[in-house]
């Protein structure tokens, strides 16, 4: 979609000048906003660092051993998730802040905690950094599903007020987004009202409106998978992507194959050109690799949002309810074409 019409070649139609419009609309309130600035300054800083990393030494391992998720941390990982946090933290607008990096939930202490939950992973698909691939961070918003305590005195009882609060449905989040950051930065935002995209001008060092209500092609013959995992996948699955490379199948040009390895930038090449994208469970890890909370759900949000499906070929990811933190899930996200001829097959299993 085209960006708004500019009355001037001066007129910038920043990230923060859209925040403050759909507030005056009422879509959405002032503390939500600052929230959401606040995690577009930390994604400024990100992307920094990730252009500047070969510069400045930061590429590599942390040597911080494995996170919570049982993987190597890269120095960036560790960076971003400072930068996120302490973003988060200072903005006073949150009660808790949880990161794919970090083991639990962290409530933020009351003289600087505001009500809302923050999920996000800081930098995804970190194993691409080295080499000057794309990485993205994601995030999620939602409201406080109960009161937020925080006693510093009790942090079991801190801590059971912090995973209630953060294990919330997607069909919840009040906002879900992320960053990739590639040839260009690109802010990528749902606030349940359609889907919009900001680049970062680096000149001016602020996000501009370039993509105004994004729409996901219904159908597009382009899917991301890890092929990789072919002799692990389901029968379901591997008979699904049989079936895309057969041309008789599709007027005889089978479907491309693209896969980065980085969520957020497949995930953005699907929004903008079609197709799918899939993380599929295996013989091996039966829900797959990625995380519910931080990827899956504020993924299929957007997708939803642009028209498209999120499902993890049986069920809607929006309507999964957390059990864990760092749950996992299966993910087929993409045009809704695309994804209902997947659960063609996984159904039927
Ligand atoms: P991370 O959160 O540890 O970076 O892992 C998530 C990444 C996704 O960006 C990507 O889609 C997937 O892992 C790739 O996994 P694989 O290398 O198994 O294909
Ligand atoms: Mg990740």
């Amino acid at each position: 979609a085209a960006p708004k019409a500019r009355k001037s070649e001066y007129e910038l139609y920043t990230f923060n000048t859209w925040l403050f419009g759909e507030e005056r609309r009422g879509t959405l309130d002032t503390e939500l906003a600052t929230v959401l600035s606040s995690i577009s300054v930390a994604c400024k800083q990100i992307a920094a660092a990730v252009g500047r990393a070969g510069i400045s030494s930061l590429t590599g391992v942390a040597g911080t051993g494995e996170n919570v998720q049982g993987e190597e941390q890269k120095k960036l990982d560790v960076i971003s998730n400072d930068i996120f946090s302490l973003c988060l933290r200072n903005c006073g607008r949150t009660g808790v802040i949880a990161s794919e990096e970090e083991e639990n939930p962290i409530g933020v202490e009351e003289t600087t905690s505001g009500n809302y939950i923050v999920v996000f992973d800081p930098l995804d698909g970190s194993s691409n950094i080295d080499a000057g691939i794309s990485v993205g961070s994601i995030f999620g918003v939602y409201s406080p599903a109960e009161e937020c305590i925080v006693d510093m005195d009790d942090p079991e009882k801190t801590l059971a007020s912090c995973i209630t609060n953060v294990c919330q449905p997607g069909k919840n989040l009040l906002a879900a987004g992320y960053v990739l950051y590639s040839s260009c930065t690109i802010l990528v935002l749902t606030i349940g009202d359609g889907v919009y995209g900001f680049t970062l001008d680096p000149y001016v060092g602020e996000f501009v409106l370039t993509h105004d209500r994004i729409q996901i092609p219904e159908k597009g013959k382009i899917y991301a998978f890890n092929e990789g995992n072919y002799e692990l996948w389901d029968d379901a699955t591997r008979s699904y992507i049989d079936s895309l490379k057969k041309p008789e199948l599709w007027d005889g040009k089978p479907y491309s194959a693209r896969y980065i390895g980085s969520l957020v930038g497949d995930f953005h090449r699907t929004l903008l050109y079609g197709g799918i994208y899939g993380y599929p469970g295996d013989k091996k890890n039966a829900n797959g690799k990625l995380r519910l909370l931080y990827e899956c759900a504020p993924m299929s949000m957007i997708a939803e949002q642009a028209g498209g499906l999120g499902s993890t070929g049986t069920e809607r990811v929006m309507d999964i309810v957390p059990t864990k933190v760092h749950q996992r899930v299966p993910l087929f996200v993409g045009s809704p074409a695309e994804v209902r001829y997947l659960e063609s097959f996984t159904k039927k299993a």
